[in-house]
């Protein structure tokens, strides 16, 4: 039987992608915001109806980039929570900032907006919350935080593409907000990323950061590094967008199936479905309570893996645990953070998963559930 991964990139017809990538033949023009890009950023700020949208060639380079690009003072502190890939956590050190760790809301795993006001000292620069698994932060309650302290806020909404709340696409919250589109992600350019934000001047730092700093041909602005989306990748999100609907509708079938089988177990917590939000079904990650359930999170992980499906520790460990960064912080003090992560599992999700392989897994998972 083939393995079952916690999931698979999504991918057009190879005739579809051939014949969209025919022109660039043609051209020989493969990178540096050639058609495919322009094509791809004008489609993305009409689906996502945000003001403006920057490409990269992938997800991380994005969030580090819109660090440096809103200017913040060098050294400051930026309000975060572990509960994340270690990106988002990466992306704040190496841009020169401190991360300073807020605890996760126990339901959707989210930053915990009760606790974020008590971190704020006159060192705060910004609030970086993760839309975590897709589910959305409290961003009105981190909006009005962010305006009695003046902090600018950036989104990590890796997960949360095509993801909108009241009605309104989670691109358009914060200051800025980063998009992965690397292949594991439900809208996939192969590798990629990009950076939806609302001001004008944004525009032409984010370009020249993303390439060298290089503001004209005799002007170098800033030092920048490399991070353009190149035409192949450009060309695979404007083939992937078409079947975004498609994909997600497959994958919400998925998700219906997991929660047929699983909901009302004791001891095995979903992730309840947000008020007003329409999701992606990006993850679909479930916490264990052994003394309830009847094994932990490790056992069923090696259980499933024992039947060739591999489940993630997504996030374990919590990134204030990282060996890279010991004695630095203490993921103590972010208990709900440190909990969670010891118990939750995402099991597999893709949009061609089959629904009979997901009976097989709850099987697996129930059956392994006290008597
Ligand atoms: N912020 C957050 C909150 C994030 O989750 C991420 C990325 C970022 C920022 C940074 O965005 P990017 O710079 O990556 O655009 C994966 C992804 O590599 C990573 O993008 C993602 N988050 C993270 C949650 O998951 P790994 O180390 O688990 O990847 P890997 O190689 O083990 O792949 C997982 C599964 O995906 C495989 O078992 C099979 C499937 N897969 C993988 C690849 C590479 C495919 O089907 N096709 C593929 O090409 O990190």
């Amino acid at each position: 039987m083939d393995q079952i991964l916690v999931t698979r990139s999504s991918m057009p017809d190879i005739e579809e992608y051939t014949n969209e990538i025919k022109d660039l033949w043609d051209s020989h023009w493969i990178t540096n915001m050639g058609v495919k890009h322009k094509q791809l950023q004008k489609e993305l700020e009409t689906r996502l109806n945000v003001e403006h949208v920057a490409l990269y060639c992938n997800g991380h380079l994005a969030l580090e980039n819109i660090l440096e690009a809103l200017q913040l003072k060098k050294g400051g502190e930026i309000i975060t929570s572990p509960f994340t890939f270690a990106s988002t956590t990466h992306a704040i050190i190496r841009s020169g900032f401190e991360p300073v760790f807020c605890d996760i809301d126990p339901v959707t795993y989210t930053i915990d907006t009760d606790k974020i006001e008590a971190l704020i000292t006159d060192k705060t620069v910004a609030i970086l919350p993760v839309h975590v698994y897709g589910n959305i932060c409290n961003v009105e309650k981190i909006d009005e935080i962010a305006k009695k302290h003046n902090l600018k806020v950036i989104y990590d909404a890796a997960h949360a593409f095509a993801v909108s709340y009241k009605g309104t696409n989670v691109a358009n919250f914060g200051d800025a907000s980063m998009f992965s589109f690397h292949a594991t992600k439900v809208f996939n350019t192969i590798e990629g990323g990009a950076v939806c934000y609302h001001e004008d001047s944004l525009e032409q730092r984010l370009k020249d950061l993303k390439n060298f700093g290089i503001h004209g041909p005799e002007e170098v602005a800033y030092v920048g590094g490399n991070a353009k989306m190149n035409e192949f990748c450009a060309a695979m999100g404007i083939c992937n967008l078409r079947h975004l609907d498609e994909e997600i509708t497959k994958r919400s079938k998925v998700v219906a199936r997991y929660r047929e089988l699983l909901s009302g177990t004791d001891g095995l917590k979903l992730c309840p479905v947000q008020e007003n939000v329409t999701t992606n079904y990006a993850y679909f990650p479930v916490v264990f309570d052994k003394a309830v359930f009847g094994a932990d999170r490790d056992e069923v992980f090696q259980k499933l893996e024992e039947n060739g499906i591999c489940a993630r520790k997504y996030f374990y460990p919590i990134t204030n645990a990282f060996d890279c960064y010991k004695g630095r912080f203490d993921p103590n003090d972010t208990p709900v953070a440190l909990d969670i992560s010891l118990r939750v599992l995402t099991l597999p999700l893709y949009a061609d998963l089959a629904l009979e392989d997901v009976d097989r897994i709850c099987e697996i998972i129930l059956n392994l559930a006290k008597k």
